[in-house]
């Protein structure tokens, strides 16, 4: 039974309390039959920053499935038409929610329930009677840890920027969005010249710190919304988010410039050397996928390695 609550006064004390951090703006997704509970539970997060939807049942969530991109998802244990453990487990199923938190949040005490909720793929059971301080509490502390993981599943260890499968991913979400929208972006692929030298001479330490030099090179040296990735070995990928071919070339160009002043000291040798690489750019627009463009743009790098390498061919 859910006691009528002035809503906004109560959301106004726990903001304050707890004084969230807005840092990221978290897509939330709440399934509960009982429209005040939910209502509640979506001032409450919108108040603390984040994007919610809230659904009365599994059927309507089920229908928007497909274009949400939840961080968590919170839902009511006992419901008339599809109860929330099957929920759960129909989540579990598709790849795109495997591991999105599913919280749930019921006034189910039963601890039998809460265990095949926990088998059916949930990762917290709260319930409705613990103080809404620590409700709230344990979903930011949710939230935070999955925002945390996410991010280093997709980061590349060694230099920082985006991993192979991060930035194959983020490059088809860009190349589905401009294609939408009929904005440019391009694709640069970028391949350091003469590694295997770097290694021979200095050592694959020596090795690892020019790679790590230069990608964080290439991500301060790009927008805040474009994407830089390690697409593997010595070769690193550049999506220019809204960006003419010609002026992604220029800034690949510029960055080769950069990167190839830079020297580098051998402790070992007692040298100072430097680096070059070689690049090539296309505009995404052209392509379908991802495989094509890159395959595209790998061609553009041959050229510039077979004309003397340090070059940049769009
Ligand atoms: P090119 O100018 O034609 O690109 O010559 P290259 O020597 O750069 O090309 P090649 O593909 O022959 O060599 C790439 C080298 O990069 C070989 C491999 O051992 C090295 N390499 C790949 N990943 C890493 C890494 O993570 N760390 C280090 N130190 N070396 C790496
Ligand atoms: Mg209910
Ligand atoms: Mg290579
Ligand atoms: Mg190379």
């Amino acid at each position: 039974i859910v006691k009528p609550i002035n809503t906004y006064v109560l959301v106004e004390k726990i903001s304050r309390v707890l004084e969230w951090q807005k840092r990221a703006k978290f897509n939330v997704v709440i399934v509960d039959d009982q429209q005040t509970m939910g209502e509640f539970y979506k001032t409450m997060l919108e108040q603390a920053g984040c994007n919610v939807k809230f659904f009365k049942s599994a059927a309507l969530l089920f229908n928007s499935l497909e274009d949400l991109s939840p961080d968590i998802f919170l839902l009511d244990m006992n419901m008339p038409d599809v109860n929330g453990v099957e929920i759960a487990k129909m989540l579990r199923q598709e790849q795109k929610f495997e591991f999105v938190p599913i919280i749930f949040i019921t006034a189910e005490e039963n601890k039998e329930e809460h265990l095949l909720a926990l088998e059916a793929g949930a990762d917290d059971i709260i319930t409705k009677s613990l103080p809404i301080q620590q409700i709230t509490r344990q979903i930011n502390h949710r939230l935070m840890r999955a925002s945390e993981l996410k991010a280093f599943v997709a980061t590349d260890q060694l230099t920082g920027v985006l991993n192979h499968g991060q930035i194959v991913e983020t490059a088809n979400q860009t190349i589905r969005l401009s294609n939408r929208r009929k904005t440019s972006t391009a694709i640069a692929v970028i391949d350091v010249d003469r590694f295997k030298l770097v290694n021979d001479h200095y050592g694959h330490l020596m090795g690892d710190k020019v790679l790590c030099v230069l990608g964080q090179l290439l991500s301060a040296s790009v927008r805040e919304t474009d994407h830089v990735g390690r697409y593997g070995g010595e070769e690193f990928v550049i999506v220019f988010v809204d960006c003419e071919l010609d002026h992604a070339a220029r800034k690949v160009q510029y960055i080769k410039d950069t990167f190839n002043r830079m020297k580098f000291n051998s402790e070992g040798t007692k040298e100072q050397f430097s680096v070059s690489f070689s690049a090539g750019v296309v505009d995404l627009l052209a392509f379908d996928n991802i495989q094509e463009a890159i395959g595209s743009a790998d061609k553009a790098l041959y050229k510039a390695k077979e004309q003397g390498r340090n070059k940049v061919i769009k």
